[in-house]
């Protein structure tokens, strides 16, 4: 892996698969049941605003505990800044967030310590590493996304001072269960992001029985950025939306990524998936606004889906670590649709993609004299002041 952050490098050797991004790299580290996680964000410009109360409202919309839906593991989610920010602003230097873990139980792995669960990474961390840490799943688990979604919330201010760019996203389908309209005032309302209120009580109602049930659900969670102007990604193995696909796929439980109109493309003729052009803008948007991996100054729309997790109380074969047949049940406090809280994730990991690519963008193209047309509804790259 390429990363051109220069205090980067170490990490990139000593950790590796544990980084990304190559402007703003993001590496995290530690274990649902070691002491804390914590990451360093290498490459963020100075002068941005940051405090440890700031990651507050996102780290809470992430935590578990929230609704009788997902985990009941109570954390604070506490960030301590450990480097990178003096007198409330970042120094250009890298930022190191450290959250202490609390609330670990890890007495509730004891049973499945040396069982593999049927479609978790148990198996293959098992067989790859020949020694893991099976409390909570260890570095597998869940726990780890505090602190992309930390690290989220300077990409995101980043990203809002410069461009005003807001990254939200929702929870589209549950199982069956699909929101056909989108309030975005009401996603927030709820711990579910739900975007439909007519649907919660029927949602409800299906994550009831499921909880009932011990089993899990999958999910679809859909995320977009706006505004994002013209000219973030760059050709062939930088294209933006690839980048995205790596970064959501990179979360745990993804097994799919759609930008824009995704798999339907399949189905859709070029001039019905085309988004005509004139000067007020763009007709549609069936591309998600990439357009060849480069933004079309569109808003930028990802979804993700998320398999329903292997964590269930309903028993299923697998072997154990001596290859034996065995059954296994997971008891403790898990997410019966982990889909919910990646919302947050999502919007995480989008806007420290774009955050990135932003970045590299102004290196690489600062001097650039846009050729136009330039549609009434264009975004600059740069903010007036650096216009100036
Ligand atoms: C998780 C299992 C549960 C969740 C955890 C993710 O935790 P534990 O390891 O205590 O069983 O509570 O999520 C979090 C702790 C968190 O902060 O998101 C898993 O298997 O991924």
């Amino acid at each position: 892996m390429h990363v051109s952050s220069a205090n980067s490098v170490a990490w990139v050797l000593i950790m590796a698969g544990n980084t990304f991004g190559q402007s703003l790299a993001v590496t995290t580290f530690g274990e649902s049941h070691g002491p804390a996680v914590g990451c360093v964000i290498d490459g963020c410009p100075p002068g941005i605003p940051l405090a440890p109360e700031d990651f507050d409202a996102d780290l809470q919309r992430r935590a578990t505990g929230r609704t009788r839906h997902t985990s009941q593991r109570r954390e604070s989610d506490q960030v301590e800044i450990l480097s990178g920010v003096y007198q409330g602003l970042t120094t250009g230097t890298p930022i190191s967030l450290l959250i202490r873990n609390t609330d670990a139980r890890s007495r509730d792995y004891g049973a499945i310590a040396e069982r593999f669960r049927p479609g978790h990474a148990d198996f293959t961390y098992w067989r790859k590493y020949g020694h893991r840490d099976p409390r909570g799943g260890g570095r597998s688990s869940a726990r780890e996304t505090t602190v992309r979604v930390a690290a989220g919330v300077i990409a995101k201010r980043f990203l809002q001072r410069q461009l005003g760019t807001v990254v939200r996203g929702c929870l589209r389908q549950v199982g069956p269960l699909r929101a056909a309209s989108t309030d975005w005032e009401f996603v927030e309302t709820t711990p579910l992001f739900w975007p439909e209120a007519s649907s919660l009580p029927q949602l409800e109602a299906f994550l009831d029985g499921l909880r009932k049930s011990g089993d899990s659900i999958g999910a679809l969670v859909e995320v977009e950025a706006a505004p994002v102007p013209v000219g973030l990604g760059e050709p062939i193995y930088g294209k933006l939306d690839g980048e995205l696909a790596a970064a959501l796929m990179s979360i745990n439980a993804v097994k799919a990524v759609e930008i824009g109109d995704g798999m339907a493309v399949v189905e859709q003729r070029g001039s019905e998936h085309r988004d005509e052009i004139s000067r007020a803008g763009f007709a549609s948007n069936h591309s998600g606004g990439v357009l060849g991996g480069i933004s079309s100054g569109q808003p930028v729309v990802a979804r993700m889906a998320l398999k329903p997790t292997s964590s269930i109380l309903v028993p299923g074969n697998t072997l154990d670590v001596h290859g034996e047949a065995v059954e296994v049940v997971t008891k403790g406090r898990h997410d019966p649709c982990v889909g919910i809280r990646a919302v947050p994730i999502a919007e995480a990991m989008m806007a420290l993609v774009l955050a990135d690519q932003l970045l590299r963008h102004r290196a690489q193209n600062a001097d650039v004299v846009d050729p136009g047309p330039v549609l009434e509804s264009e975004t600059p790259t740069r903010d007036s002041k650096d216009q100036s």
